[in-house]
Order: structure tokens, then C-alpha cells, then sequence
């Protein structure tokens, strides 16, 4: 069966962006077509000035939101980063074998840090070295496929190299996994900058649809996006990208195709009411659901306890098996199970 890993990172609170271009196609496809596992990357949080506390309730957030997104633990195995050991136990092993160069030519770590370093901060060594840990936790699991935003593309073309390469070098031991990305709105846009992604550790709350906002909130946020100086509604997402960022959202709500959507409508105003009340309709359930599961934390406590087990007895075979074949001395009491297997084996 097939096999899919892919992660959030709680950096902020969640938002239609991570909703669109990530959980709906994780809850709606990936989670019963495959063997699905989908983390919170908590590790992945600490690569920028963090404050502890935020980061555990963006955690907790982060885990409570996919399940209300839909994310069914008899369907997939939902859990956090930090408590499976095996992810940043093969992140050194896949620093051994990246470069230095490969790293900083990561287009995130150049845009993180060049903000970084304009706020007058320091940039963090992690953020450089993190796409190693994404690999991990991709490889680990051995991942035919890694549903992401385009943001996220660059990644996992590293994770496909870091693969090949060690297996190359020391034998057969990862799968090489691939980036899938959703048909439409795999990048949603800010609405107040259509030239910049809709991220969430954004500071410019308005042009950001956060998946807990208000009704109203959306309904306004959606009103007040920035179109385009022309009049006539036209996909075209170089010259028109706010439009187009609109025509995306509601294309990925509805079901239909962004640019026979634009024909529909005569007027941007129009266009806004029908993607506001779009998203709102689309964002309902999970915002129904979330409420019941906040009364309920014990279940969102339990589905990441029982799915950090399951997420290690998946991992620990693959990292170990990296581990020897990369040339480290197995711990002994291993060396002596296998002596024993073998002796029994010869016996
Ligand atoms: N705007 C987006 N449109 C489509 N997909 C998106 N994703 C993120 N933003 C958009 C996808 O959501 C998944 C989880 O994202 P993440 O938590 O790894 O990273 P992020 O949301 O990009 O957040 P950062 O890095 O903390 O900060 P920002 O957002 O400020 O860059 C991924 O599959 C991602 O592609």
C-alpha cells in the first residue's frame, strides 16, 4: 500500500492556506487511498525565535485542528514530532551525507533569514539544517509520497537526493518518495499582497485567513482583499494574481476550474461575496467539530499518544537499519541478538 507523511509546523495559528493547499486533500484523499501519516513538526517550530509556551498550544492547536479537519485516527496515524526519537536520530545521519551548499541554496532558509537578519536577530543554525530534518521524518517512515504546497516542493526534491544518494553510497535503505501537491490553490495568497504566499507566521493579520477566525472575520477579510486595477474578471495569475488568488479559493471550495469560474461573474465585488460565503460553508464542519473536540482534550491527548506508538514501531526498523549501514556499531545487546539469530540460523 501506499504510503504517505506529511507534516505542519506550529509556527502560528493555522490557515486556509495550510487548509486548502495541505489538510483537505490529507483528509478527503490521501488518508483513504493510503497508509497515512500526518505530524505536527514541532521540532520545525524552534528554527525561529520561539516562545515555549506558544509553541506547546500551537501544538495542541495544530493536532486538534487536523482531527477537526477530518483526519480519522482508524484511517491514519496522527502524532507529534518530538515524541517519536527516531526523526532527529536519522536527521544526523542525512547531515552526513547533504552539503553545506545544498543547504543554503534552499529558497525558505534564504527568504527566513534575510527577514531574520532585517528584524536585526540572529539567525538560527537550525534553520539552516532543518530541510535535513524534514527528510527524516519522511524517510523515516519510508513515504512513497509527500502531499505539500508549493512551498514545500524544493524539500522534497532534497529528501529525494539525500535518499539516493545514501543508498547509493551504503545500499538499499530509503524509499525515494514524491511531492504530490492539490489541483488547485497548491499556493494561496495573501490577501492584502497577492505576490506573497498567505503564511502564517505572517505579521499582517488581514490579508490572512486564519482557519479560526470568525465567520465574519472571513466574510470581511475576503471583502477587503486587494483585486486588480482592471474591471472584468480574468484568471490570469501573472497579471491579475489577486483575482486569480480568488478565483483559486473558490475553485478549491466549489469544485470547479478557476478560469471557467471567472466567467461567471462581472464584478469583483460579486466575485468577493461568492468566496466569502464559499469559504465560510467549506470551513463550517471543521469549525463545528473543533468546538466538540476542545471539550473533549483527553481524546486529542490519547489519539497523539497512541499514534506517537505506532509512528516509532514504524520508524525504529528503517533508522536502525540506517544506523548499521552507514557503519556505526550496533549497541550491544543487539550484536549479541544477532550473533544468537545467526548462531540459531547455522544450528
Ligand atoms: N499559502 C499556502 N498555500 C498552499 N499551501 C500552503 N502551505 C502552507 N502555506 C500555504 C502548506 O501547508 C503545509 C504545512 O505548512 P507548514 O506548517 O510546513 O509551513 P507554512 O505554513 O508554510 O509555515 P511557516 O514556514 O511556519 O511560515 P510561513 O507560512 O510564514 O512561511 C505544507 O504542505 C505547506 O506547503
Amino acid at each position: 500500500m501506499t504510503r504517505v507523511f506529511s507534516g505542519i509546523k506550529p509556527t502560528g495559528h493555522l490557515t486556509l492556506g495550510n487548509y486548502l493547499g495541505a489538510l483537505r486533500q490529507w483528509v478527503t484523499v490521501d488518508q483513504h487511498r493510503a497508509d497515512a501519516l500526518f505530524c505536527v513538526v514541532d521540532l520545525h517550530a524552534l528554527t525561529v525565535d520561539h516562545d515555549p509556551a506558544r509553541v506547546r498550544r500551537l501544538s495542541r492547536q495544530a493536532a486538534t485542528l487536523l482531527l477537526a479537519a477530518g483526519a480519522d485516527p482508524e484511517l491514519c496515524t496522527v502524532f507529534v514530532q518530538s515524541h517519536v526519537d527516531e526523526h532527529a536520530r536519522l536527521s544526523y545521519l542525512l547531515e552526513c551525507v547533504a552539503t553545506d551548499g545544498e543547504m543554503r541554496r534552499m529558497v525558505q532558509y534564504k527568504e527566513k533569514a534575510a527577514r531574520e537578519r532585517d528584524r536585526g536577530g540572529s539567525v538560527r543554525l537550525s534553520l539552516l539544517t532543518y530541510p535535513v530534518l524534514m527528510a527524516a521524518d519522511i524517510l523515516a517512515h519510508r513515504a512513497d509520497e509527500v502531499p505539500v504546497g508549493d512551498d514545500q516542493t524544493q524539500h522534497v526534491e532534497l529528501t529525494r537526493d539525500l535518499a539516493e544518494r545514501f543508498n547509493q553510497r551504503y545500499g538499499h535503505t530509503f524509499t525515494v518518495p514524491r511531492a504530490t501537491r492539490p489541483e488547485v490553490a497548491a499556493r494561496v495568497m495573501n490577501l492584502q499582497d497577492p505576490t506573497s504566499k498567505m503564511g502564517k507566521s505572517d505579521d499582517s493579520g488581514p490579508g490572512i485567513v486564519y482557519l479560526l477566525d470568525e465567520p465574519d472575520v472571513v466574510r470581511k477579510k475576503i471583502m477587503r482583499a486587494v483585486t486588480d486595477s482592471g474591471r472584468d474578471v480574468v484568471y490570469d495569475p501573472e497579471e491579475r494574481p489577486g483575482v486569480a488568488n480568488l478565483l483559486e479559493i473558490l475553485a478549491a471550495c466549489t469544485g470547479g476550474d478557476p478560469a471557467a469560474l471567472g466567467e461567471e461573474y462581472g464584478s469583483y465585488g460579486a466575485l468577493k461575496k461568492d468566496v466569502a460565503e464559499a469559504v465560510v460553508a467549506e470551513l463550517r464542519p471543521v469549525w463545528d467539530r473543533h468546538r466538540e473536540l476542545c471539550a473533549d482534550p483527553g481524546y486529542v491527548e490519547r489519539v497523539l499518544r497512541d499514534g506517537a506508538a505506532k509512528a516509532r514501531a514504524l520508524a525504529r526498523p528503517t533508522v536502525d537499519a540506517a544506523y548499521r549501514a552507514i557503519g556505526l556499531l550496533p549497541p550491544a545487546v543487539e550484536a549479541v541478538e544477532a550473533v544468537s539469530e545467526a548462531e540459531a540460523g547455522v544450528g
